[in-house]
């Protein structure tokens, strides 16, 4: 693809053009309900059938070389030309690594191609303006890159595409994916309607911040902790199970923490998948890539490692 070296040598311009055109194929898409056979939307929420193919890709926090060797290993022009072959990024695209604009342009010259089976979910660095952390350097890096026109792109174009992007993805029968973590559910009405519930969270902060900041922990004899974050939520085992059995599925895949490309939390349940590599020099990065198949005969889900691959 083209695109891929010449997202380096975007103009300004031509940044602002495609980026602006991206936020609303999102806002549309989020509007329509079905945009495909499998798949549909609502707010904030997306909901999948079982796609023919899944690929799942975690945190890349600027790692342009690690989204490319990703991105050639699944042959995703090939791969994502068949509409019922999903990809899914979990979120947190810039921060960290040195290339975040590149990245996300290169993302969103994906999403321009393929617009009904790729979908980028929001991580907690795209949610800045709502919930403010030490560790943002985006503004910054947009500053050095195109001076003080850096500042009018991030507050009228990057700001309104970060609120365009997905909260969660359900797959249905299969798994709940979204950036951080599973939002601490007190009253079990929520399920009744929860589809309804996550398609609207700039009307409810908590869910938000929690979904994007939230963190699996091994507890006993507690549901919840608070996070050393700062922002969000340490979750256990019981949360994970509650949202596993009202929203019949099997797994819940999530990003946030730097590991050894993936690992496991409660009873196998919870899978995080980490793809950055080059700001994380001691951790290792890696992507899931499985089938329809693979989905319907997996049992434990411990066995869902066999589908994890290296950068
Ligand atoms: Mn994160």
């Amino acid at each position: 693809m083209d695109n891929l070296f010449s997202v380096f040598d975007y103009t300004l311009e031509e940044s602002r053009e495609l980026i602006e055109n991206i936020t609303s194929i999102h806002n549309d898409q989020k509007l329509q309900g079905f945009f495909s056979n499998i798949g549909m939307s609502s707010g904030d929420y997306l909901n999948f059938q079982m796609p023919d193919n899944l690929v799942v890709v975690g945190d890349l926090h600027g790692d342009f070389t690690s989204l490319e060797k990703i991105m050639n290993k699944i042959n995703y022009e090939d791969y994502l030309k068949t509409e019922s072959n999903i990809l899914i990024l979990l979120g947190d695209y810039i921060d960290r690594g040195n290339y975040s604009m590149e990245v996300l342009l290169f993302l969103c010259c994906i999403k321009s191609s393929f617009p009904n089976n790729m979908f980028m979910l929001r991580g907690n660095h795209e949610a800045y303006h709502r919930f403010p952390f030490s560790a943002f350097d985006f503004l910054r890096d947009l500053q050095n890159k195109f001076d003080d026109s850096g500042k009018t792109l991030y507050t009228n174009t990057m700001v309104p595409f970060f609120d365009s992007l997905s909260g969660i993805c359900e797959i249905k029968g299969f798994s709940l994916l979204v950036h951080g973590g599973l939002p601490v559910v007190e009253d079990i009405e929520f399920f009744r309607n929860y589809k309804f519930k996550l398609s609207d969270m700039k009307s409810d902060d908590g869910l938000l911040e929690e979904i994007l900041w939230n963190d699996p922990r091994e507890f006993t004899g507690r549901d919840w902790q608070a996070s050393n974050r700062g922002l969000g939520k340490y979750f256990g085992i019981n949360i994970t199970k509650n949202w596993l059995n009202h929203t019949n599925t099997k797994l819940i895949i999530r990003g946030h923490e730097p590991c050894m490309g993936y690992k496991f939390n409660h009873d196998n349940k919870v899978m995080t998948l980490f793809s950055s590599k080059d700001p994380y020099p001691k951790f290792e990065s890696s992507y899931l890539e499985i089938s329809k198949k693979q989905m319907e005969a997996l049992e434990l889900t411990l066995d869902i490692k066999e589908f994890v691959h290296g950068i």
